[in-house]
C-alpha cells in the first residue's frame, strides 16, 4: 500500500478513534442517580491540566457532580497549554454544547474565542480562576475561590507567628503560582497588603514555581543559594510547589516549621498530613469541591434562569495554633 494511502487510513483511523473516544466519555456521565437533574444538558469543559493534587481533586469533583446531577460532561485536559483550552473550547462551539466551563490557565488572550461562543449562544461559566477582558458579556460566572483573601490570610497568620516567636525582623521569599494566572495574581497581592503596615516584614524575593512540584525543589535550591540563612519564612502559592521545596530545605541543613516557617495554600491531604509532623506551619484551604456549584449553574443556564455573577466556596485556615490532630480527612 502506498505511503499516501496509509498516511490517509492513518488519519481516517485516528478521527474515527477520537469520535469513538469522545462519545465514550460523553456517554460515560449520563447514568447515575442524580438531583435537579436535566440528562439532556451537554456541558463542555476545558481543565487545565493535572499539575497537583488540586487540580486532580477538581477534576474528579467535576466528574462525579456531573453524574450526580445527570449532565453530559464533554472533558478534555489541556495540559497546561492555553492554546488547547482555545482549541477545546472551539470543539465544543462546533459541537453545539448548551453550555460551556472552563478554567482558565492565565487572565489574558481569551477574547476571540469567548466572542465565538456569545456569537453561538452558549453561556460560559469561569471555573476556579478568572479572565481579564475589556469586553462585556463573554462570561455569566465565576465559581471559585477568593484568591487574595487566601492571601490576606497567609500573610495575617503570619503577623500572628511574628508576635508569638517575637520576631524583630521577619525575612520573607515567594514562590508564585504560574504567572499572571488569577491565583497567583491575588494570593500575591493579598498577602503584600496584609504585612504592608508591618515594618518587621521584608520580601527578599518572589519567584515562579508554576504551581508545579519539581518548579518548587528549583526555586527553593536557588533561593537557598541566594538568600541562606537569612531566610525566616517561604511563602508558597500551592502546596505542590511547598512539597517540593521541603527537601531541599532539609538538605540545606534547615528544619522546615522550625528553622523556617512555612506557609502553603490549597489543603490537600499531603500537606495536611505534613502540617501534622510540624514541618509547615499554616496551610489557608482552597477547596477544589466546586462541581456541585457547577453543575447546578449550567442547569439554571440552560433554563435561562438568573445566576449569581460570583461564587465564592467559604475557606479556613489549617495551622500551629490549632490541635491540628482534629483536622478531617481533607478527601484530595
Ligand atoms: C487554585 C488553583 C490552583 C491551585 C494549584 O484555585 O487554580 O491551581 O492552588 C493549582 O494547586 O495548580
Amino acid at each position: 500500500m502506498g505511503t499516501v494511502k496509509k498516511g490517509l487510513l492513518k488519519r481516517i483511523l485516528c478521527t474515527a478513534l477520537g469520535l469513538i473516544m469522545s462519545f465514550m466519555m460523553f456517554a460515560g456521565c449520563t447514568k447515575g442517580s442524580n438531583q435537579e437533574s436535566d440528562s439532556s444538558l451537554i456541558l463542555g469543559f476545558s481543565q487545565i491540566g493535572s499539575e497537583s493534587a488540586w487540580r486532580i481533586g477538581n477534576t474528579k469533583d467535576i466528574e462525579d457532580q456531573a453524574q450526580n446531577y445527570g449532565v453530559n460532561l464533554m472533558f478534555e485536559n489541556a495540559n497546561q497549554k492555553q492554546e488547547n483550552q482555545i482549541a477545546a473550547i472551539r470543539r465544543f462551539i462546533a459541537y453545539k454544547v448548551d453550555v460551556i466551563a472552563f478554567s482558565p490557565i492565565v487572565e489574558e488572550g481569551w477574547d476571540n474565542v469567548l466572542t465565538e461562543a456569545k456569537d453561538a449562544g452558549i453561556p460560559v461559566i469561569l471555573v476556579d480562576r478568572d479572565i481579564s477582558t475589556q469586553k462585556e458579556g463573554l462570561t455569566t460566572c465565576l465559581i471559585g475561590a477568593d484568591f487574595y483573601n487566601e492571601g490576606v490570610m497567609a500573610g495575617e497568620y503570619l503577623i500572628r507567628k511574628a508576635d508569638s516567636l517575637g520576631l524583630e525582623h521577619v525575612n520573607i521569599v515567594e514562590i508564585t503560582g504560574t504567572e499572571n494566572s488569577t491565583p497567583m495574581r491575588q494570593r500575591q497581592a493579598g498577602f503584600a497588603d496584609a504585612i504592608a503596615n508591618d515594618s518587621r516584614m521584608t520580601v527578599l524575593e518572589s519567584i515562579d514555581g508554576d504551581f508545579l512540584k519539581s518548579r518548587g525543589a528549583e526555586c527553593m535550591r536557588y533561593l537557598l543559594d541566594t538568600y541562606g540563612d537569612s531566610i525566616d519564612v517561604i511563602y508558597s502559592h500551592n502546596d505542590e510547589m511547598t512539597l517540593g521545596a521541603l527537601p531541599e530545605i532539609e538538605k540545606a541543613g534547615f528544619a522546615p516549621g522550625k528553622d523556617i516557617i512555612i506557609i502553603s495554600i490549597d489543603g490537600g491531604q499531603e500537606a495536611i498530613d505534613v502540617l501534622k509532623e510540624g514541618r509547615i506551619n499554616c496551610v489557608v484551604e482552597c477547596t477544589p469541591k466546586l462541581g456541585k456549584e457547577v453543575m447546578e449553574t449550567a442547569i439554571k443556564l440552560k433554563a435561562g434562569e438568573e445566576v449569581n455573577e460570583v461564587i465564592h466556596p467559604v475557606e479556613q485556615v489549617f495551622s500551629d495554633e490549632q490541635d491540628t490532630s482534629k483536622i478531617p480527612d481533607r478527601g484530595y
